[in-house]
């Protein structure tokens, strides 16, 4: 698999490019909660690297390795077993598209602390998805009470578009940083960018700062 070459050069220029006239920014914000520079949406648009993975659900991992007490590889099955949250939250996509009020639900990221227990020397976490997408956060932004390994959007399970079966979804950051079709998250010690955030997209990704841009 290889990321779409048109795709991905496109929203890397868009980086170089809003970088160096930041102040033809879009606009304004229109509603207080909408963050500066973001407008609202009706549908829910698909955003990914040109290819959607197929996953076979009997086929299904998830592994949780690294700086970790207890290292963890879950089938779909075992996933099922572990307690499901819902989280009421906006969705900002720094292509300036937002989504208000997403009922989803899943496992709270704050339940695997629980399980695999990271070690005191864990300060980052990788994201690794099936279509070998990346994309990386500091521990203590994934161990909030938002963040969710999302398997539903609206009470109905999330389409293989919006990265069923397993998705991440972290509110507080632009939807990149929440890989869909999660495969594995890793505990580090040190922080190693994703796949975006290595083409010139911010490490933080603050939608309420207008933080899109390295
Ligand atoms: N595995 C994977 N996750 C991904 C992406 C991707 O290309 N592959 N794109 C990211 C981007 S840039 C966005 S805006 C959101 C879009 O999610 P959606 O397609 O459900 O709207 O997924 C994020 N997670
Ligand atoms: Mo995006």
């Amino acid at each position: 698999m290889e990321p779409n070459e048109k795709i991905v050069n496109a929203k890397q220029k868009m980086a170089q490019h809003r970088r160096e006239f930041s102040c033809r920014e879009v606009d304004g914000p229109q509603d207080e909660r909408l963050p500066e520079g973001q407008h609202l949406v009706n549908n829910f648009p698909v955003l990914d690297l040109g290819y959607k993975p197929t996953i076979d659900i009997a086929e299904w991992t998830l592994t949780i390795d690294g700086f970790v007490a207890n290292p963890v590889t879950w089938t779909w099955e075992d996933f099922q077993a572990q307690p499901m949250s819902q989280v009421h939250a906006d969705f900002h996509c720094v292509t300036t598209w937002s989504m208000l009020d997403n009922d989803w639900m899943g496992v709270k990221f704050q339940h695997l602390l629980e399980v695999v227990r990271p070690l005191s020397s864990a300060k980052f976490v990788l994201f690794e998805s099936y279509d070998d997408y990346t994309t990386n956060l500091p521990l203590e932004v994934c161990d909030d009470d938002d963040v969710l390994l999302t398997t539903h959007w609206k009470d109905r399970p999330l389409t293989k578009d919006h990265g069923g079966p397993m998705r991440m979804i972290v509110p507080k950051r632009y939807a990149w940083k929440g890989a869909k079709w999660v495969k594995k998250i890793s505990f580090l010690d040190r922080d190693q960018k994703g796949f975006w955030e290595v083409r010139g997209y911010s490490n933080t990704a603050l939608p309420w700062k207008n933080d899109r841009y390295a």
